[in-house]
């Protein structure tokens, strides 16, 4: 039987001596050419939420520019496509790579293109460390759902309910929509190393055992980029040291709780993904 969790962890407070290393290394693998925006905003959201270090992993040909975007980010040029997606060839070396971290997000503006998505698959059976899954990610793995009984480590899955509809290919957006619960219980089934976000107006986070229903946010946050920035806060408590369950729980409420004071300060038609970045500050202060 399914338990419904309603409490919501705190932050614990940071000893005095504590370092960087202590908070986390994430690795962030996203952006593509023309999408190098949700690469940002993944990455700067990890920081803002307390990683203690984030490195963002985007084609070569785009380094330049997340370098110029980004201060505190430190970026990482990965070998890419003529099209400035990310390749298939570099795979050994993104895999050696990631050893270097304590956690992994992939998939915000990776595009589509079919080397990425293979590149995708291949590091999802190969990381040794936990994954938090997002946007083109997530498009890779509908082209192979059972990579997920293939993985080495927890992966928190992040899917807008299009996003879903894709991995199941056999219910529509609006199928999904109108029995959340019930589906994600089905896709979660007995699959233990997985933990799924279903996003949305009451987001849910279910495990095998448990699942928990959001209630902060608002329709304000329906505005390009904001799951990403939900991705990088997720793979941040990940790297925090919460359990795969409560990081994605935790990092869900805490990002409509950015919306709820993004939407204070600019209400819900004018809000964009910035200002939920720019909560993210009053949501922690707020709940430590
Ligand atoms: P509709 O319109 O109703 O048919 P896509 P994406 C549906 C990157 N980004 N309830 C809805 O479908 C991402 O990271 C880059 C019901 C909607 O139109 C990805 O890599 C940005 N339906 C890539 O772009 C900023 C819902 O899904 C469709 C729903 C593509 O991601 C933007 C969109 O899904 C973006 O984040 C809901 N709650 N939510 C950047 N600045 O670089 C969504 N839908 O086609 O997967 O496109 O989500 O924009
Ligand atoms: P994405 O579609 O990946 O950019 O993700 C959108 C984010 O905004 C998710 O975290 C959703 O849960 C959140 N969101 C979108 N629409 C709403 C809504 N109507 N109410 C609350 N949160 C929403
Ligand atoms: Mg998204």
């Amino acid at each position: 039987m399914m338990q419904q969790i309603n409490s919501i962890l705190k932050i614990p407070p940071r000893k005095p001596d504590s370092h960087k290393g202590d908070f986390g290394r994430v690795l962030v693998i996203a952006g593509s050419y023309g999408m190098t925006g949700a690469a940002c905003l993944c990455s700067e959201a990890a920081l803002r939420s307390g990683a203690g270090l984030v490195t963002l992993g985007i084609p070569e040909s785009l380094h330049g520019i997340v370098a110029t975007k980004l201060t505190c980010v430190m970026t990482h040029p990965l070998p890419e496509t003529h099209l400035k997606t990310l390749s298939d060839m570099g795979r050994q070396d993104i895999l050696d790579f990631s050893q270097r971290f304590d956690v992994v997000a992939i998939g915000p503006g990776l595009s589509q293109c079919v080397e990425t998505k293979r590149l995708v698959l291949w590091l999802l059976q190969n990381i040794e460390r936990p994954i938090v899954l997002d946007a083109d990610g997530i498009n890779a793995l509908a082209e192979d759902t059972a990579t997920l009984d293939k993985i080495k480590q927890h992966v928190i899955l992040t899917p807008h309910p299009q996003e879903m509809a894709r991995l199941l290919k056999v219910y529509t957006t609006k199928e999904i929509q109108s029995k959340r619960k019930e589906i994600a219980e089905k896709f979660i089934n007995s699959r233990d190393k997985v933990t799924l976000v279903l996003k949305g107006n009451n987001t849910i986070v279910m495990n095998n055992e448990k699942y928990y229903v959001n209630t902060t946010g608002n329709p304000g946050m329906a505005t390009a980029g904001s799951g990403d920035i939900l991705t990088g806060m997720i793979a941040a408590l990940l790297g925090q040291n919460f359990p795969p369950f409560e990081a994605a729980q935790l990092g869900v409420y805490l990002h409509g709780t950015a919306g709820d004071y993004a939407k204070q300060a600019v209400g819900e038609i004018s809000m964009t993904a910035t200002d939920i970045l720019d909560n993210l500050p009053k949501a922690f202060l707020n709940h430590i």
